[in-house]
């Protein structure tokens, strides 16, 4: 009997981290290898600010890539309070640029710098609208009254939904969603909004961080919610909808800093991304589904056009084994691990 094989278009990863220095040269291989593209975080130290900023950092991804890899990194902007709304729209004339990235001060890695009161943000955004640049939203609040399980339900209600009706011509991605409450907020809406999911917010939820020991490997932002959210989100992303397409936030950290009492947040997935979704997709009776998700909705939401290559993914009767750490110049990287067995892989 042939293994079962599924071609689709070559995937594109909308939220992704690749670090700088030694840690993007050991980690954007795994990315080249199965995605055409990438929209690259700016949460650098210190981050992307300017469009000379995203140039100079463009050039050392393209630098870090292998001799015939073929990548584009689509690079982002980190809203400061101070940003420029004419560098912006230079940014977005010249190519370079296709998102601003908003990150609610304090609410992840590196995003000290972020901003603090949106009013501040509201010319930048206002040019945004006008020319057609979406903003990437983290959308959680960092208000430390705020239990961190509500954070994204909150921001929603808070800070999203004001920011909507006030600028209902921004085109805003909710990234990362982590919350049936992000999602049916998403369905809910008319025009202008649209989802990311990660891959391993699929499939874990908070039980694997903290059941049997803390697991700091699992540990992420926006935190796994429960059961219910995660269910949310899969029937989301096998559903087809063209508002939900996948953004790995995958963010790698050296071991160090992950396993230590005050560890890092950030899950590393780039590297069996696309074996982990066949399995998600496969388990939910959707692999006709995976395409829409990791080929075709992203590039419709952001105006461009599909990749035309493919892949051709294929399920093994043994077990794919991946290693369980990666070596980088930075130090090890440990590679996320779904707790089952995983069949399908891309076939090289
Ligand atoms: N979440 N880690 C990081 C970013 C993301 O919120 C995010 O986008 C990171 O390390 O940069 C994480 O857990
Ligand atoms: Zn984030
Ligand atoms: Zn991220």
């Amino acid at each position: 009997m042939t293994a079962p094989r599924l071609t689709i278009r070559r995937p594109d990863d909308w939220h992704l981290h690749l670090r700088d220095g030694g840690m993007l040269k050991g980690v954007i291989g795994d990315t080249a290898r199965d995605f055409a593209r990438a929209i690259i975080m700016p949460n650098l130290v210190p981050p992307v600010v300017t469009t000379t900023d995203a140039k100079a950092y463009r050039d050392r991804i393209l630098a870090a890539l292998k001799p015939g890899d073929r990548f584009e990194p689509l690079m982002t902007l980190y809203l400061t309070e101070g940003t420029n709304p004419d560098d912006v729209e230079e940014g977005k004339k010249s190519g370079l640029i296709t998102a601003v990235k908003l990150y609610p001060a304090g609410a992840t890695t590196n995003s000290h710098g972020g901003v603090r009161n949106i009013d501040n943000a509201m010319p930048v955004l206002e040019r945004m609208a006008k020319i057609g640049l979406p903003l990437c939203v983290h959308g959680e609040v960092t208000t430390p009254e705020v239990d961190i399980f509500d954070r994204e339900a909150v921001f929603i209600e808070t800070v999203l939904d004001p920011l909507r009706k006030r600028l209902p011509e921004l085109k805003v991605t909710m990234e990362h969603v982590t919350t049936k409450d992000g999602i049916d907020y998403i369905k809910g809406s008319k025009a202008n909004l649209a989802g990311s999911i990660t891959t391993h917010h699929l499939i874990i939820n908070r039980n694997a961080i903290l059941v049997g020991g803390i697991r700091p490997h699992y540990y992420c932002l926006p935190v796994a919610k429960r059961e219910s959210h995660r269910l949310a989100l899969r029937a989301a992303a096998v559903s087809g909808d063209a508002r939900f397409f996948l953004g790995t936030d995958s963010a790698p950290h050296v071991d160090p800093l992950k396993e230590c009492a005050c560890g890092c947040a950030g899950i590393y997935t780039s590297i069996n991304t696309m074996s982990c979704l066949a399995h998600v997709f496969e388990e939910d009776g959707a692999l006709d589904k995976l395409e829409a998700f990791t080929s075709l909705n992203g590039p419709a939401w952001y105006g461009l056009a599909a990749n035309e290559e493919t892949i051709t993914l294929e399920k093994n009767v043994e077990p794919v084994s991946f290693p369980a750490k990666i070596e980088t110049e930075a130090g090890p990287v440990t590679v996320f691990d779904p707790m089952f067995p995983l069949h399908w892989d891309v076939v090289r």
